[in-house]
């Protein structure tokens, strides 16, 4: 089984979705995530398992080389999209409770802003590495984040912004969070946001890529 779970990883780095998917070339014809994961269930192996020492192994990988720029954003997707696959199996074992998540993640693109890109890559690769993960989508006021708050208590929560405009929302809404829910972790980012700007308006973490917002939820939570 370990042989079938080091494939898993391997579908999910390079992403393989399924059998018939002819991306990567590399691996044409050969079976894909889905496949890989119905096999490690129909042999007895725990979802938790799977999620562990399958998923979160090869995202982690992606989420490495996408910093170095040693891949770009359709390889992410791609890995994201056999990540999420893999997950349609697994999500009845989380739903259930028979298997747990690291933690919970709210993530959203902030209030005025409409960019999603990146927002969607954070947190492909925050449910890859074994969290649960509650996307808000964009445009998202501070009354939507405290709402979220209010039915996940204790959930991490992560703000995008790509423009200069709406960066500084990130200040009205991280201020909200703190004074509803105290203790709340709140982790920023996007292209204009910078460790200053985080500093200044009091959030918990600045992260230049997705990979950053797994290793500060890995640190805090895990
Ligand atoms: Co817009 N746009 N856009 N746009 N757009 C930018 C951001 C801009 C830099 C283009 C430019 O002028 N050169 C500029 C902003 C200027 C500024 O504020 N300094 C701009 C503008 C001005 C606008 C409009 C105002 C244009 C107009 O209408 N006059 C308008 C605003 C609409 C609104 O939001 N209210 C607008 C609209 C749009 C589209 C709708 C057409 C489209 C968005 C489509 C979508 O997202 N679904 C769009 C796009 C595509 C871009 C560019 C070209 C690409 C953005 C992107 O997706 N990059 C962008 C210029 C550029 O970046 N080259 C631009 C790829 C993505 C993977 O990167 O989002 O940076 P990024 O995410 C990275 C990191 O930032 C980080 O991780 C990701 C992966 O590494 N990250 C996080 C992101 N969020 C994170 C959160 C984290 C941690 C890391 O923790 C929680």
């Amino acid at each position: 089984m370990n042989e079938l779970l080091n494939q898993l990883a391997e579908c999910i780095e390079f992403g393989k979705i399924n059998k018939a998917s002819p991306f990567p070339p590399q691996m044409k014809g050969q079976d894909g995530a889905d496949e890989i994961t119905r096999q490690l269930l129909d042999g007895g192996v725990k979802a938790q398992e799977i999620l562990t020492n399958g998923l979160m192994p090869g995202m982690e990988k992606v989420g490495v080389k996408f910093r170095e720029n040693k891949v770009f954003v359709p390889q992410v997707l791609m890995s994201a999209k056999a990540m999420s696959t893999s997950m349609i199996h697994l999500k009845p074992f989380f739903a259930s409770g028979e298997a747990k998540q690291k933690g919970t993640f709210i993530v959203g693109t902030v209030l005025g802003d409409l960019h999603d890109i990146g927002k969607n890559l954070v947190a492909m690769m925050v449910e890859g590495n074994g969290y649960k993960v509650i996307d808000l989508g964009t445009d998202v006021s501070a009354e939507k984040y405290l709402e979220a708050l209010k039915e996940n208590p204790g959930a991490v929560v992560g703000l995008s912004a790509l423009l200069t405009t709406t960066m500084v929302n990130m200040g009205k809404i991280t201020q909200d969070i703190k004074a509803a829910f105290p203790g709340t972790l709140v982790t920023v980012g996007g292209a204009p946001v910078n460790d200053d700007f985080c500093l200044k308006i009091g959030a918990d973490n600045y992260s230049p890529d997705p990979q950053g917002v797994v290793e500060f939820l890995n640190a805090k939570i895990a």
